[in-house]
């Protein structure tokens, strides 16, 4: 039997996200967004009640929320303020690789470090010249005895002007196009780490986004994750399983958009009555409303495919790029609905509007998850497969024990 009812942990869980976005997002969200503030508040007090690194496992000092309960926090964090929410989020797309391919040591130092302060990583994958077409990045990495050295530049990385350290991907075999990447652990304090660029952003302006370069750059070899040259699976298993985060948050900005606009439309009197009462009017607040509902079914199916221990690909994708594109719809129609006055920083929808664009860009454009959409219909691979995860760990550990023998040899 299909049961959407919550459990009384998820429950809470709601609740405890939805009165913090309500009463510490929302008093600061649209004060924040006119100049682009840094809510280090916020990430502060967000820590402190436990609504970041929902994900990290309780073996490196986190609550290790399943993926369902995770998108269920997203959504009311999204409803409050997207901007905020990114930031305090980004944690999660940083440290995904870091759960899946990161040795133990790696897992302890890094994911600890998460769950001990309000510490931040970021996810460096992004370069100049290569957005969609990750195989094109160009940042290196060579290896020189026990450690890499890297250079190159990632660029649109969240929170990079504050992060403690980040997941970059770097080509260590140049010819071999994406399976030439690689994904490494890199401490934001190693010399040749600089923040080039802080970007002025149409929307989420209070989320920091950053360009990073890498000069020279010495990572040790024990911070490389998963095996080398498989860091472009690595990426695309990382963004499966966030993806249903992010359409959980554009859901969020949409309900947003959706409850002004309801409120609205019953205040508002034009031809003697309120706009509610108008059938052009009623026909917009429906497909919202019907757009919210579908946008967040996607995204909990998608979360608990992955709760079950499947490949996902199919679904995140498909909840990502409804859950964004509906967004967008949703927050236009709203703007459309207060009408002027929509079009005004006084009022609350066009944040939102401005807001919600990113959502049809970052982890992966809307027509990017069409690509990945059409390639799964087309060319289906099986959702039972075992979790890649389960792979990735299972080679690490392989290597990590012959590493150990050799060792325990010489
Ligand atoms: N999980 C595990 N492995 C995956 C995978 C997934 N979800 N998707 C692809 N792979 C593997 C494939 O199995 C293939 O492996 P082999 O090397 O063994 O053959 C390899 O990765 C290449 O896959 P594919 O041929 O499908 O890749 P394409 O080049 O056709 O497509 C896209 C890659 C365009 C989908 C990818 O580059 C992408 O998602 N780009 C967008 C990146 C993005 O979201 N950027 C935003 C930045 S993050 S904020």
């Amino acid at each position: 039997m299909v049961d959407f009812t919550l459990t009384d942990e998820q429950k809470d869980l709601r609740e405890l996200a939805h009165s913090f976005a309500d009463k510490e997002m929302r008093k600061v969200a649209w004060e924040y967004d006119k100049d682009g503030t840094w809510p280090q508040d916020v990430i502060d007090k967000a820590f402190e009640v436990g609504l970041m690194n929902t994900h990290i496992p309780e073996a490196y000092g986190g609550p290790g929320l399943d993926y369902l309960s995770g998108c269920i926090i997203e959504e009311e964090i999204g409803w409050g303020c997207s901007g905020i929410g990114t930031s305090l989020m980004a944690n999660g797309l940083a440290s995904s690789p870091v759960v899946l391919g990161g040795s133990e040591e790696t897992k302890k130092k890094y994911l600890g470090m998460l769950s001990e302060r309000p510490a931040l990583a970021s996810f460096g994958l992004t370069e100049p010249d290569a957005g969609s077409d990750v195989s094109g990045m160009k940042t290196r990495a060579v290896k020189q005895g026990d450690k890499y050295v890297l250079n190159g530049s990632k660029c649109f990385i969240t929170n990079g002007t504050y992060a403690d350290w980040f997941t970059v991907f770097a080509k260590t075999d140049p010819d071999n196009g994406h399976r030439g990447i690689s994904a490494f652990v890199v401490d934001a304090s190693s010399p040749g780490v600089t923040v080039d660029k802080k970007e002025d952003k149409m929307g989420q302006r209070a989320s920091n986004t950053a360009t990073i370069s890498f000069n020279d750059v010495e990572v040790p070899a024990e911070n490389l994750l998963a095996e080398e040259n498989k860091g472009f699976k690595l990426a695309m298993m990382t963004l499966d399983r966030t993806r249903p985060g992010v359409a959980a948050m554009a859901t969020g900005i949409g309900r947003a958009a959706f409850e002004f606009a309801v409120e609205y439309s019953k205040e508002r009197v034009q031809f003697g009555v309120p706009i509610a009462m108008h059938q052009a009017i009623q026909f917009m607040i429906a497909d919202m409303s019907t757009k919210v509902d579908a946008a967040r079914l996607l995204t909990w199916h998608s979360a608990v495919l992955l709760d079950q221990g499947k490949r996902a690909s199919l679904v995140s994708s498909e909840a990502k790029r409804f859950a964004a594109d509906s967004a967008m719809e949703i927050t236009v129609d709203a703007v459309q609905v207060y009408g002027g006055y929509g079009f005004i920083k006084e009022y609350p929808v066009e944040k939102l509007m401005r807001d919600a664009k990113i959502m049809q860009l970052y982890e992966g454009t809307s027509q990017i998850q069409r690509l990945v959409i059409a390639k799964e219909v087309l060319l289906p691979r099986p959702v039972d497969e075992p979790a890649p995860e389960a792979e990735a760990n299972a080679a690490k550990a392989a290597e990590d024990s012959q590493s150990e023998q050799a060792a325990a040899t010489v």
